[in-house]
């Protein structure tokens, strides 16, 4: 079964293409969709995504048959090809997850990605790397998240920064972006520094120690 719909999104993606490139699209007569999940519009297959072209955008029409916004003037066959282009990308990209994830590269939690490079430098240049490859420094929000980022911080069995830095008042920490912290795992007897240790580290037992900024620690970031 499961080939059968590889088979029939790769035939479906050639077809695309081909028919894109001759500029000549047939509809999609007899498309079996994914198997186990509801449809639309009598098509089997995934559900509409939410807000892909977006409820605001100005490409959104009246409501469709089925009650949610959708562009207006696009044939029905244009319409079901879209559909199957999403379904294609996402089992592409769920596959080079699995690729990433097996050999190590990546952890996902939630619907956060967490990646290092491996690299220890100071706080500033570390969420530098991360923002520049279009993320940020690892930030656990929830146990769950904390538990994620450790599993990096013992495969590499280093310290590593997180995304959280102490604000104007000593003793109040906050996420990078300014907003008051929800979740803490403070070790034992810390946050000590008092104004004097403005960054935080997470151990290889997975809590934190407020610590100065200079200091090499691993680089986690989260996309
Ligand atoms: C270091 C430094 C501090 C930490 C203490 C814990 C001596 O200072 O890492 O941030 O609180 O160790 O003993
Ligand atoms: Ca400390």
């Amino acid at each position: 079964m499961l080939s059968y719909s590889s088979y029939m999104l790769t035939a479906v993606a050639a077809l695309l293409v081909t028919c894109h490139a001759l500029r000549k699209c047939p509809g999609i007569p007899g498309l079996p969709g994914v198997p186990g999940l509801p449809g639309r519009d009598g098509l089997k297959g995934q559900p509409r995504l939410p807000g892909l072209i977006g409820p605001s955008g100005n490409l959104m029409g009246p409501p469709g048959r089925d009650g949610l916004p959708w562009p207006q003037g696009l044939p029905d066959s244009l319409d079901a090809e879209l559909h199957n282009v999403l379904v294609n990308l996402k089992h592409r990209l769920s596959r080079l997850e699995g690729v990433l994830a097996l050999n190590g590269k990546i952890r996902e939690v939630g619907e956060k990605i967490l990646a290092s490079n491996g690299k220890e430098v100071d706080f500033a240049s570390a969420l530098e790397s991360c923002e520049e490859a279009g993320g940020t420094l690892a930030t656990p929000m929830n146990e769950e998240e904390n538990k994620a980022i450790l599993g990096i911080v013992k495969q590499y069995n280093r310290y590593a920064y997180l995304g959280i830095k102490e604000g104007e008042t000593s003793g109040q920490f906050k996420y990078i972006n300014g907003t008051p912290l929800n979740y803490t795992k403070w070790h034992q007897y810390e946050p000590n520094g008092k104004g004097t240790e403005k960054c935080v580290e997470m151990y290889t037992d997975g809590s934190w120690n407020d610590e100065k900024c200079n200091l090499y620690r691993l680089t986690i970031c989260e996309f």
